[in-house]
């Protein structure tokens, strides 16, 4: 092989080396620069007579084209390669699935307070909201909870700062104290726009929201949801109770033939009072007595605490836990779920 064939040879290998156009100049720079190896032979020209230069530029001349071939063909090549990789960096699969932003949903406690919002504004209750930092008087006093209520200790109850002394402010322990605000604000509101004599339209309301006692394990938490329900008025009796929950547990469950007991029990707020007991008639709790509301008819000392005369009005209440019917009905065995935030959990419920 002469030394122009080895040349040519070098400069193929240094151009198929090069996998980057700016690699790929600096191996021509190499060969065809002012000062590359080719530029260099033909420098050696000069020294040759009429004859030799002739051969040997010739020569040179095949040389450098099969040399400038090389370059040519390894430029379109890595162009090209260039292409393929850009290609496959921006390839795009028509055919995948969208990314859709994702839903956000209600937790099933707030599920359940809407369902039984509804069904209770089906049958005329307003719904009433309050604070859940409140006063003694409110939460307790008004209720007829008597001074040494087992409830009105440290040990049941989470007392806050502010509050009168001896009476410190509290997280209120039910949703009672809300229907206490709304019914002074009823009578209040109507003592103010009509003569006495007439009569106050009933008071209707639900109250449903956030409790808080002392108290936690598997089956209670410190912090839990409870709905009350009031209805005042100047003939509503016991009998309405029974007709007003049972209808709203049958919706509530979806189940006509749901079965309710009201057992006797005792409660500060009310006399007499009730536990409420329900009974599916199928489905995998069918047959149990499960215990869902207290109730009763709203305490004589209950109905003064209103601005009310208990010799006129009466009426009945009731008070159920949220978080045991969002269990109920959709099943759910362990209450702690509700509070743990698990997203695998909670989408269930969308
Ligand atoms: C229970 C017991 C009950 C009430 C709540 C009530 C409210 C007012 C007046 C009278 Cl404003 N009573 N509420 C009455 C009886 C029972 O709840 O075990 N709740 C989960």
């Amino acid at each position: 092989m002469n030394d122009l064939d080895a040349l040519v040879d070098s400069a193929r290998s240094s151009f198929e080396a090069a996998t980057t156009p700016s690699e790929l100049e600096n191996a021509k720079a190499r060969f065809l620069g002012k000062s590359g190896r080719l530029t260099e032979m033909m420098k050696g020209l000069s020294a040759l007579g009429v004859e030799d230069k002739k051969i040997r530029g010739a020569a040179i001349n095949q040389a450098k084209q099969a040399i400038e071939g090389a370059l040519g063909a390894r430029r379109m090549a890595l162009a090209d390669l260039e292409l393929q990789s850009q290609l496959k960096a921006e390839a795009l699969d028509v055919t995948l699935p969208g990314r859709r932003r994702g839903q956000g949903g209600l937790h099933p406690v707030s599920l359940t307070m809407e369902r039984i919002e509804l069904i209770f504004g089906s049958m005329g209750f307003e719904v009433a909201q309050g604070p859940e930092i409140e006063a003694d008087w409110f939460n307790f006093t008004a209720l007829n909870t008597p001074e040494d209520h087992p409830a009105r200790s440290m040990h049941d109850t989470f007392y806050v700062e502010g509050g009168t002394p001896g009476a410190p402010n509290l997280l209120r322990t039910h949703t009672s104290p809300v229907q206490i605000r709304h019914a002074l604000q009823h009578v209040k509101r109507h003592k103010a726009k009509t003569d006495a004599g007439q009569s106050m339209p009933e008071i209707r309301v639900i109250a449903p929201g956030r409790t808080y006692r002392v108290d936690s394990d598997a089956t209670h938490s410190p912090m839990f949801h409870q709905c009350e329900g009031l209805w005042i008025g100047e003939q509503v009796s016991f009998k309405d109770l029974k007709v007003v929950f049972t209808d709203f547990c049958r919706t509530f469950f979806e189940s006509e033939d749901l079965v309710l007991r009201f057992r006797p029990s005792f409660f500060p707020f009310t006399e007499p009072s009730a536990e409420i007991d329900i009974q599916f008639p199928s489905g995998p709790l069918a047959g149990r007595w499960l215990e869902v509301a207290g109730s009763g008819q709203v305490h004589p000392n209950v109905v003064r605490a209103m601005g009310l005369d208990p010799e006129r009005f009466i009426g009945f209440a009731f008070g159920m836990g949220l978080d045991r019917f969002t269990m109920l009905r959709y099943g759910v065995n362990d209450l702690r779920l509700f509070f743990d935030g698990d997203i695998r959990f909670l989408s269930q419920f969308q």
